[in-house]
């Protein structure tokens, strides 16, 4: 009985802290004009393969910007991906990118050497963080 007690009444003040922790969270959306939905949404970029990935999942998120399936990324794509990261300056960057990464300069990333010149850039100059996923 005293045991059973003991773990309602743990019970019960998880809940209350779980209220307080939600209501000062619906506090701080609504101080800030945020809403939650917004919150949330922000948390799911948060989640986003964005920070660290290997060098293929590098590859494969980058293929979903090849607007015209051509396989090969332009600048135009790039800057896409680019901006699905919430890059700033995403255009320049793109740009920055290109210049460092098109080795034969046609204005495609579209081979081996060029997407690991691409990996190289994202690394230095984005601050992500991919590996080498072939080890
Ligand atoms: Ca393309
Ligand atoms: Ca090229």
């Amino acid at each position: 009985m005293g045991v059973f007690g003991g773990r309602r009444r743990d019970v019960v003040f998880s809940l209350k802290e779980l209220v307080v922790v939600v209501g000062s969270l619906v506090a701080f959306a609504h101080h800030y004009h945020v809403p939650l939905w917004g919150m949330a949404i922000m948390r799911c970029i948060d989640v986003q393969p964005s920070n660290e990935m290997t060098v293929d999942e590098f590859k494969a998120w980058l293929r979903r910007f090849d607007a015209d399936h051509d396989g090969r990324i332009n600048q135009e794509e790039l800057k896409e991906a680019l901006h699905s990261l919430r890059v700033r300056f995403g255009w320049w960057k793109a740009r920055q990118g290109m210049k460092e990464a098109d080795c034969n300069h046609d204005g495609q990333i579209e081979n081996a050497k060029e997407i690991e010149k691409l990996v190289n850039y994202a690394q230095k100059r984005l601050h992500m963080k991919i590996y080498q996923s072939d080890w």
